[in-house]
Formats: C-alpha cells, sequence, structure tokens
C-alpha cells in the first residue's frame, strides 16, 4: 500500500527540508488517502478493469481526488503542504503518475494499453497545466508583494543635497585675476617642480646668495646625472620662463602653489599660494608700476584705502620696495592688527633688475618693467580679517560657510 514510509521512496523532490521532517509530512498525507488512490499501487489485472469503460472510471477517480487536494491545498495556502503536494503527484519515484505509469500502463494487456496511455496523458495534461496557473499566482503574488514592499513613499521630505561654495583662497585668486584681465594681462600657470636655475640662478640669485636662505625648500631625489629639482619657492620662476618664450610687450599673472621649509603658524605655511605679475616693454617706467599697483589695491580692497612703497631688498628688482596699504581695520587709526602703525604690509614688487635680462636674451637697454609677488593666503586674511593661515586647509565647514 502507499503511504508507508520505507515502501515509498521519499524526498526525491529536491526541497531543503531536513529529510526526516519531509518523511512524516509526507507520509501524514499519504495515509490520510481515502480509498480511490490506494488502487494506483495494484495493476488493472488485479483491479479487474477489463474494458475501456472501466480503465476511465479509473482514471475519473485519480482526476477527482486530484481536484479535491488541490481544492483542499489553495484552502490551507501552506508553502510546506505546497511541496509536499507536487512530489506527491509529479514526484520522479514515487508520484501518482510515476505509479500509474509503472502499474498500470507497463503492465497493461496490449487491448487495453491505448485508453490507458490516452488518458494518463490527459491526466498528465490536467494536473501541469493546474501547476502552471499555480506558478504563475505564487510568482504574482511575490511580485505584487515586492513592489509594495519596494513602492516609493511620495509624501517622505526629499535629499537635500547642498550647494557647496568656492573656498576663500579661489574667490581671492578669482578676484585678482578679473583686476589684472581688466589690465590687458593674460594668465599663465607653470610647474611647482622646479630646477634651481629658474628658480634661484636665472633670477640673480647665485647659489651662496643669502637670499636663498629666506626659500629653504623640498628637493626631490632625482636620478644620477639628471639635473636636480626643487618645489619652488615662489611664482618668480615664470618670469623667466615667460619671457624665454615671448618677445615684449609682456603682460601676464601667474597664479599657483608654492613651498617653503618654513614653520606653520598664523602667518606662515609650508605651502602657500602667490601670483606673480610681471610686466616688460619699451617704455614702462616706475609711474607706470606705481599707478598699477594703486589701481589693483584699490579694486581689491576698497576706495577708501591709500597705498605706500617702502624700500626693500628682492636680487630680481631694482629698486625694489614693498607695499603698503592704510590698516583696513582702523583706517589708518592704529589698531591690534597694524600694531598701531595705521599700515599694513601687502606685498613684495619692485622694476625688473637690467641683471635678469641677460638670463633671456632681452636687451636690458631698450626694455624696462615691473614685477611683483601676492601672497594670497595673506591678502585673504587682511580682507576679511582671518586671525590664523591654517583655518584654510582645516575643512572646517563652519569657517568656509563664512564665505558661501
Ligand atoms: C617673494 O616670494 C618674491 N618672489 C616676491 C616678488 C616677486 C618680489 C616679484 C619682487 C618681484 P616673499 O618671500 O616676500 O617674496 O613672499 C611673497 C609673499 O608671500 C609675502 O609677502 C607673503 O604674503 C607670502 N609668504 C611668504 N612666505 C609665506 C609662508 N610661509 N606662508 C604664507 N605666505 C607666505
Amino acid at each position: 500500500m502507499w503511504g508507508h514510509g520505507n515502501a515509498v521512496p521519499l524526498h526525491d523532490c529536491g526541497c531543503t527540508i531536513q529529510r526526516s521532517v519531509h518523511v512524516q509530512i509526507v507520509t501524514h498525507f499519504l495515509t490520510t488517502m481515502p480509498e480511490p488512490l490506494q488502487k494506483i499501487e495494484r495493476t488493472l489485472q488485479q483491479l479487474e478493469a477489463g474494458t475501456n469503460e472501466q480503465v476511465s472510471a479509473l482514471f475519473v477517480e485519480v482526476r477527482k481526488k486530484f481536484n479535491d487536494q488541490e481544492a483542499l491545498r489553495r484552502k490551507e495556502n501552506n508553502p510546506t503542504n505546497l511541496l509536499v503536494f507536487w512530489t506527491t503527484w509529479l514526484g520522479r519515484k514515487s508520484g501518482v503518475l510515476t505509479k500509474i505509469t509503472e502499474n498500470w500502463l507497463k503492465p497493461s494487456p496490449p487491448d487495453l494499453k491505448r485508453i490507458v496511455g490516452q488518458e494518463l496523458n490527459s491526466l498528465k495534461a490536467h494536473i501541469e497545466a493546474v501547476r502552471l496557473e499555480q506558478t504563475a499566482a505564487t510568482e504574482m503574488a511575490a511580485e505584487s508583494a515586492a513592489s509594495l514592499r519596494e513602492r516609493e513613499d511620495l509624501s517622505l521630505p526629499g535629499v537635500a543635497r547642498p550647494l557647496g561654495s568656492r573656498h576663500p583662497l579661489r574667490q581671492t585668486f578669482e578676484e585678482i585675476e578679473r583686476i589684472f584681465l581688466s589690465l590687458g594681462y593674460s594668465v599663465v600657470a607653470g610647474p611647482e617642480m622646479e630646477t634651481p636655475y629658474y628658480n634661484f640662478e636665472a633670477l640673480n640669485i647665485p647659489e651662496h646668495h643669502p637670499a636663498r636662505d629666506n626659500m629653504d625648500t623640498f628637493y626631490m631625489a632625482a636620478p644620477s646625472g639628471a639635473a636636480p629639482l626643487l618645489l619652488r619657492t615662489h611664482t618668480s620662476p615664470m618670469q623667466i620662463r615667460t619671457m624665454e618664450k615671448q618677445q615684449p610687450p609682456v603682460r601676464i599673472i601667474v597664479p599657483g602653489k608654492v613651498y617653503r621649509r618654513d614653520n606653520p603658524d598664523a602667518t606662515h605655511g609650508f605651502m602657500f599660494h602667490q601670483i606673480e605679475g610681471l610686466a616688460v616693454d619699451t617704455d614702462i617706467t616706475f609711474c607706470d608700476f606705481r599707478g598699477t599697483v594703486e589701481y589693483f589695491v584699490r579694486e581689491f580692497l576698497g576706495p577708501k584705502v591709500k597705498t605706500r612703497l617702502r624700500p626693500s631688498y628682492f636680487p630680481f628688482t631694482e629698486p625694489s620696495v614693498e607695499v603698503d596699504a592704510t590698516c583696513v581695520f582702523c583706517a589708518g587709526k592704529g589698531c591690534n592688527v597694524c600694531k598701531q602703525s595705521g599700515w599694513i604690509e601687502l606685498f613684495g614688487a619692485g622694476m625688473v633688475d637690467p641683471a635678469v635680462y641677460g638670463f633671456v636674451n632681452y636687451d636690458a637697454k631698450k626694455l624696462s618693467g615691473f614685477a611683483f609677488g601676492l601672497g594670497v593666503e595673506r591678502l585673504t586674511q587682511l580682507k576679511y580679517n582671518i586671525n590664523d593661515l591654517q583655518l584654510y586647509f582645516q575643512n572646517d565647514v563652519r569657517f568656509l560657510r563664512q564665505f558661501a
């Protein structure tokens, strides 16, 4: 009799239920089968079914049993039962259809083979059709459950993506570039890794010149025999590179990063930014230089600011000056920022030293010009009263937001 755990090879459905549990479920299911299905354990001869009508009647019983069980399964809607149900009917080794093939079809006398085959195919088609229908329904249910889960809630607030803003140093760069572009200057960029020749020698700073002490820097490891390289200490090497390539008139500014072996503090960084300026032509005078400097400072710091020039020294300008402005915080009256002097130092500048023209094959007798080097961090500090240069590089949004 089918329904005995030993006789029926169970668990041939490939499911993942633990075997002992699976056996219990199927055994329970099979032993509760009512009488008609037990007939599939016997041959047609044993069942005394010798005519087409008797065979068809047997198949009607089986089909009814399938339909009843399917209706019950549907009602219970239990996924474990579902698995057992299909194993019971379609299981390869011991499903009902296999049993009918083995016990009814194969041993049937030749005159009944045709009707048994027809009825079996029809039953198979019916069961398959129900199974397909059930699979489609399960998939649809899973899909709609998933889409319910994944449905977007349009009432939720959107994800806010705040816009960034330009860094204060970038704003200073853009402001200074705007001012000099309006005077007919062009913007050029140069390498941050330089040779000592461009960074020092061609700027009239020979190897043992004391001016090198203020500009100690970082040297690169270079293959033996290759020219040594250093991180440029100022943007002035671009004066030389530009004049080497270009005949006058020259009017350029050079924004960029520079490096020095300076200890970081409120006014120093080991990396900072400069903007170099250079104007060379046949008739440039100190007055042009003075006018340009004054125009720039007023545009940058405001119309009320006055400038003054103090004598200074750079090996590549002669005469050299420091450009000072009246203190923007006290309007020249004297305060803590300007140390009560009423003036603040802005940048170094001067007329190009004729010795420099010698390095670029310019005719020093016919040409003249001026140059300046702006410290971008310090100018930004002065413009916005920032007391610590390190704030630029700490990426603290509370600081950066003030410039948005
Ligand atoms: C120079 O670098 C000259 N090349 C400037 C120049 C160009 C003079 C053309 C004449 C003609 P100086 O070493 O003073 O000069 O640096 C220029 C500016 O860079 C300073 O005024 C200051 O604003 C800024 N600076 C210098 N060192 C540092 C540092 N460690 N951190 C931040 N800013 C610095």
